[in-house]
């Protein structure tokens, strides 16, 4: 369980490398488990007008425990994956747990966070042949929606700050793919951006990022995988890359394979390094302390 887990730290945002780092533990037990006796955020739907789709569009959206409408917030775009829909972070990985436990310890900055539907097309369930064509396209299609669409609905209905360095995308999977597909094409968008687990929608890592030095105007930029993943070289190739053109980021390899359990530890960690001025020492801390 506790086992020492290689962390190749390919980062560092402020400038120095360090190759290798010994992770003892991740979230500490109880982190994904409702406590009573501390204050909650809310879940709620929403629903959108698709200008992309021609439809309007569900998704979920957490506000944090003591959310004042006075108040101006970051935002986390938080992505599915392919048998998922807006409900599947929210089932399957209660982010609304994870995050309450995280805000009654004093360890996040207050954000807003909002789980689309990433698959943008009018009938958007995943139901009948997941990995269909049109299925998977909609993955890709979901850009735009997110662009022009969601965000601007979000920025108009909520109270959020609107500057890219208020804006984070992370997502699992099929979301980790559009994650590094929307956040490493739309830089002037987005300035945090988390990655777990991408899938083979992933772009190949020249497409993704042809001028490499773009990146360095991210905050963050953090891959992680299980280390019994299949889909390891999908997230491998992109930091080998990045590394190659000396792109800050964190890759995190940690005990597990394709499953909630990894990837509500990575929104354990992720979310506490967000809208925060990022220091090495903190990001060791982080990934390392509990
Ligand atoms: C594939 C394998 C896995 C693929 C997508 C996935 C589109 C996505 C998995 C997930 O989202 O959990 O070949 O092709």
């Amino acid at each position: 369980m506790n086992k020492s887990v290689i962390l190749a730290l390919g980062l560092v945002l402020s400038g120095m490398f360090v190759s290798a780092q010994t992770l003892d533990k991740q979230a500490p037990q109880g982190f994904d488990v409702e406590n009573a006796a501390i204050s909650h955020g809310k879940i709620d739907t929403i629903q959108y007008p698709s200008k992309t789709v021609g439809t309007t569009r569900k998704a979920l959206i957490y506000t944090p425990p003591g959310f004042k409408k006075r108040e101006k917030y970051p935002v986390l775009y938080l992505l599915h994956g392919i048998g998922g829909d807006e409900k599947e972070w929210f089932r399957n990985g209660t982010p609304q747990i994870i995050l309450d436990n995280l805000y009654a310890k004093g360890k996040l900055t207050p954000m807003i966070v909002v789980l689309p539907n990433g698959r943008a097309m009018k009938d958007d369930r995943a139901t009948g042949d997941i990995m269909a064509k049109d299925k998977v396209e909609a993955f890709a299609t979901f850009e735009k929606d997110l662009l022009n669409d969601l965000i601007p609905f979000i920025e108009k209905r909520y109270p959020v700050k609107k500057d890219r360095n208020d804006r984070a995308i992370a997502g699992l999977s099929m979301g980790g793919g559009q994650t590094l597909n929307f956040g490493l094409g739309n830089i002037e968008r987005f300035a945090w951006v988390g990655a777990f687990s991408a899938a083979p929608n992933t772009k190949e890592p020249q497409l993704l990022l042809p001028d490499p030095s773009k990146a360095k105007e991210l905050k963050l930029l953090w891959i992680s995988c299980g280390d019994q993943d299949r889909l390891m070289p999908f997230s491998k190739r992109t930091s080998d890359y990045l590394t190659e053109n000396k792109i800050p980021h964190i890759f995190y390899i940690e005990p597990g394979g394709h499953d909630f359990k990894v990837w509500k530890n990575d929104l354990y960690l992720f979310s506490q390094l967000l809208f925060k001025p990022v220091k090495q020492e903190e990001v060791n801390l982080i990934l390392k302390s509990e």
